[in-house]
């Protein structure tokens, strides 16, 4: 004789209580339910938009990953939630019991080869979009890290900004031009990352990494250093302030005047 799964009183009370669920008539049903379930949980999880044109690219990447996994979310649940209910115990009966399938195995391993690959298509064109240089960037700023704070120097012009302990750096941009940063360290490894650009790059002793920004829209967009450098690397933060490309010109000239706008 076979054992039961589930001997007892209690099993019998909770196949019971699961019967009982299921013959619950639902407002919605739980097609209804888990489909806005999992559309509340798509729409939290978008990723944040850009506030440069290149980082729109990445943004695209990030929707595209989101999109597809939603995809296969909701078709493996799916199937896996098909299967516990057509299959489920009904008697002490072993079903038909299969053993190999070519066509599914098959199956199974060329859709996720296909979703990979269209992954990995569309991550290098999101990637050439967001590094390709501009052809006439105007305004490059030399952004140096340092043990802990960063350096603007903004080239052709007297006009340097440095941070300190007490003086968080910003960087003055003109909106809707693009601006080349010229990223280098005056000593350890740090990273130059500003959120909402969805935009990093090291700075590395000795190497000089280059990238461009257009910002799209005005505002003040907070940045910090994201790699381990020191006591005080939770300190390295720094602003970028977009401002209009009249305004920006004004503070060019203000801060020319002085030849430094920071300490
Ligand atoms: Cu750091």
């Amino acid at each position: 004789m076979r054992t039961p799964v589930f001997p007892g009183k209690r099993s019998a009370k909770l196949v019971g209580l699961i019967r009982a669920r299921r013959d619950l008539p639902g407002r919605f049903g739980w097609t209804g339910r888990s489909l806005a379930l999992a559309a509340v949980a798509l729409a939290a999880g978008c990723a944040p938009t850009s506030v440069t044109e290149q980082g729109k690219a990445i943004h695209h990447d990030y929707n595209v990953f989101l999109y597809l996994a939603a995809v296969v979310f909701v078709v493996v649940s799916g199937l896996l939630v098909w299967a516990m209910l057509r299959y489920r115990r009904r008697d002490d009966e072993l079903p038909k019991q299969t053993h190999g399938n070519n066509l599914v195995e098959l199956t199974w391993t060329a859709i996720p080869t296909a979703i990979v690959l269209v992954l990995f298509v569309v991550t290098i064109q999101a990637q050439n979009k967001a590094t390709k240089p501009a052809a006439h960037p105007a305004v490059t700023v030399d952004v140096t890290a340092f043990q802990w704070s960063w350096r603007f120097a903004y080239e052709d012009t007297p006009v340097t900004v440095v941070g300190g302990p007490d003086n968080i750096p910003e960087m003055v941009l003109p909106l809707g031009q693009p601006v080349r940063i010229k990223l280098t360290t005056a000593d350890v490894v740090h990273s130059f990352y500003v959120p909402q650009t969805l935009f990093k790059r090291q700075a590395i002793p000795g190497i000089t990494n280059e990238f461009d920004l257009t910002f799209v829209k005005a505002g003040t967009y907070h940045g910090q250093c994201t790699q381990f450098c020191g006591l005080a690397h939770a300190d390295m933060t720094l602003r970028i302030k977009v401002v209009s490309q009249s305004e920006y010109q004004r503070w060019l000239a203000a801060a020319a005047r002085t030849g430094s706008a920071g300490p």
